[in-house]
């Protein structure tokens, strides 16, 4: 299960609005396809190598296992960054990418969505390019936009989804979210909804960022105002402070986990969250830490966490909720439907629910009584590698 049953990598040349040539590197890692077609997003960021690749296309293994969904794991993605490109340079380079990547892909095959610096608008220019080259229309993708086949409540299930789980993993623990000051870290899609559904459950969300910065509002950050930032003006965090003159700004994106809460949401990316960050939390009396980001926490800071006794839920269980719905655009797809916000939301909390109890008995059952992460790698090893045996060994 370690070794991945293909790992492609390739040249993504593109041309800029000055007509200079340039080259990007992309990856996809298609890791699993043991339980369903491979199935995970695409991320641009400089910071994209084949290792990052690697281990986030490993956690989606045993991420989508836990949805109870027949999907595979993969990754992707490339090194170019997205900031200060003009929408046309996205284009171009997003129909270069999916000129390589098309072939590698498909409804029953591989299944790509988004990630960080991939959101709706990259899906619809890969999307479209997909669907040129290949004469059909299928969904190859998910993540797409709502008149071309996207479902409802894609764009909030992940955020929706870790707060779904965080309330069930608080509640088995006699707590809720109302009344908690909440810390959100990052402030894209994950965050933005994370917010809204933290605060539509009884929670204040005092602090967000992005890797410039982080803003303090303690009459609570509204969710809309971060989205007008983020997803319509694709601006800097530090301009919610024109919308809210009231609330402070400070310059460096790690200082975030200082600000005093009762629930820390990492939401941006991986390894945001150190022993020492886990230390201030502690302080300020912080009783759970869940992830929204793909492994926010290094290794030190989970021991960390566990050692001071609070609530820990690792990102492969607590961000499922994303990819779950990615599932369910699947199925609408394949069954040339589509379900109403209702329909989708209803079933992704049934899902996030199910998944917190599935690995709170793996681990009650493998004598990890509380242990979340154990119960989570345990529960989805089990499925996926069950369905290796049965499959057959060799190819
Ligand atoms: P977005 O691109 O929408 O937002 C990412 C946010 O994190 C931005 O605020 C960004 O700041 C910040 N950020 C990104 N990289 C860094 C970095 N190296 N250091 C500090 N801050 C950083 O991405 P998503 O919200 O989609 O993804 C966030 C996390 O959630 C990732 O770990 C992703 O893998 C995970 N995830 C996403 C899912 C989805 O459906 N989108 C599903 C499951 C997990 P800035 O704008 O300044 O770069
Ligand atoms: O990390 C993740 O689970 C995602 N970026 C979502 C993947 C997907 O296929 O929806």
């Amino acid at each position: 299960m370690v070794e991945p049953e293909q790992a492609i990598l390739f040249r993504i040349p593109w041309v800029d609005d000055e007509g200079n040539v340039r080259v990007n590197r992309g990856y996809r890692v298609q890791f699993n396809s043991a339980i369903g077609p491979y199935k995970g997003g695409l991320r641009f960021h400089p910071s994209v190598n084949l290792s990052i690749v690697k281990f986030l296309g490993f956690e989606q293994i045993l991420k989508n296992a836990l949805t109870t969904l027949p999907m595979g794991g993969a990754k992707g993605g490339s090194d170019f960054d997205p900031k200060g490109k003009s929408d046309r340079e996205i284009m171009r380079f997003c129909q270069s990418m999916m000129t390589e990547l098309f072939r590698h892909i498909g409804p029953d095959t591989d299944v790509p969505a988004g990630d960080i610096g991939v959101g709706a608008r990259e899906v619809g220019y890969l999307f479209g390019q997909y669907k040129r080259l290949t004469n059909t229309w299928t969904g190859a993708m998910t993540g797409k936009g709502l008149s071309f086949g996207g479902s409802l409540a894609r764009t909030e299930a992940t955020g929706f989804g870790l707060c779904y789980f965080a309330d069930a993993q608080l509640r088995d623990n006699g707590q809720t979210f109302v009344g908690k000051r909440v810390v959100i870290s990052g402030s894209g899609n994950v965050a933005i909804y994370a917010n809204q559904k933290a605060t539509e459950l009884g929670g204040k969300v005092v602090a967000m960022s992005d890797s410039s910065g982080y803003i303090v509002d303690e009459n609570g950050i509204d969710f809309r105002v971060i989205r007008v930032i983020k997803e319509d003006k694709r601006d800097r965090i530090k301009t919610y402070l024109d919308y809210v003159p009231g609330a402070s700004y400070v310059e460096g994106c790690h200082g975030i986990w200082s600000v005093p809460c009762d629930i820390a949401m990492p939401c941006a990316t991986q390894n945001e969250m150190d022993e020492h960050d886990v230390a201030l939390l502690i302080q300020s009396g912080c009783i759970g830490v869940f992830e929204g980001s793909n492994m926010s926490l290094t290794p030190k800071a989970i021991a960390a966490v566990k050692n001071g006794g609070l609530l820990y839920s690792p990102s492969k269980a607590s961000n499922a909720g994303g990819v779950a719905a990615s599932g369910l655009e699947m199925s609408q797809n394949s069954g040339r439907v589509s379900w109403t916000f209702e329909e989708v939301d209803a079933r992704l909390k049934t899902i996030m629910e199910g998944i917190y109890h599935a690995c709170a008995d793996a681990a009650e059952r493998y004598g990890m009584n509380g242990d979340i992460q154990a119960g989570a790698n345990i529960a989805g090893f089990l499925k996926v590698a069950d369905a290796m045996l049965a499959e057959g060994i060799c190819g």
